[in-house]
């Protein structure tokens, strides 16, 4: 077993985007701002991981408007962060398999930690809603949000949870759903499994131990499966 299992958060402990998307969007409406990010968009606009950061790149792309906007990006994320936490506490589901990973690791006496980009009040909202509040003192260490100032696919999120668990990369494992969440794990130097998430289906994975559909549940060990054979 290893030391400790670091998981990110989005896409992987959950399939969250579509609540992200949903929030950054009642936030550009509230505000009169002229933006709507469809799936579309947005799945492009997730390779700048950040939110703060995803709205400073998508409005250097835009011919006009972007002058309304651009000094006020901390103000927008704050208030995305707050309706994005109301969607999660209003109802959030964890992946297949995860609860039980995380039950079954800590019982075992594995180290449980959290390497994210999305904010700490949105963890805390997720783990709230999903397993209760109790279960955000599993995590050892959450590594969140503005933490460090380079975010993935930067390794500093895993390497600053790692100096937190005063673990070596070699003695942990991480979880992670995207190429830039694999890139800053394999980055820090970490064995890194993948769980393949909606938005992050066929991406570029090169260096992770293993691509998984989910984590699986005892009790349909071959969903998954379901037409591997065919062909
Ligand atoms: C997830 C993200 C996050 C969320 C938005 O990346 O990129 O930015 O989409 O979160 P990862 P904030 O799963 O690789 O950590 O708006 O709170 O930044
Ligand atoms: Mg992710």
């Amino acid at each position: 077993l290893p030391s400790a299992m670091i998981f990110d958060v989005d896409g992987t402990l959950s399939e969250t985007e579509e609540l992200h998307r949903q929030a950054f969007n009642e936030i550009f409406a509230a505000e009169k701002l002229p933006w709507h990010w469809d799936a579309a968009d947005y799945r492009r606009l997730l390779d700048v991981a950040g939110g703060k950061e995803r709205i400073a790149h998508f409005l250097a792309a835009q011919p006009e408007g972007a002058d309304r906007a651009v000094g006020r990006i901390a103000e927008l994320h704050a208030a995305k962060t707050a309706r994005y936490s109301a969607l999660i506490a209003a109802g959030a589901a964890l992946r297949p398999g995860v609860e039980r990973l995380i039950r079954e690791a800590k019982a075992a006496g594995v180290r449980l930690a959290i390497a994210t980009t999305t904010s700490l009040p949105n963890v805390e909202a997720l783990l709230g809603a999903s397993l209760g509040r109790e279960a955000i003192a599993l995590f050892e260490v959450i590594g969140a949000g503005d933490v460090v100032p380079a975010k993935k696919p930067a390794p500093d999120i895993y390497q600053y949870v790692l100096e937190r668990l005063a673990l070596p990369a070699s003695a942990c494992v991480a979880f992670e759903d995207s190429t830039n969440g694999v890139r800053a794990a394999r980055g820090a130097g970490l064995a890194t499994i993948v769980t393949q998430g909606m938005y992050t289906e066929g991406d570029d994975f090169a260096g992770a131990l293993a691509v998984l559909s989910d984590l699986g549940e005892p009790d349909a060990p071959y969903r998954h499966l379901a037409g591997a054979g065919a062909g």
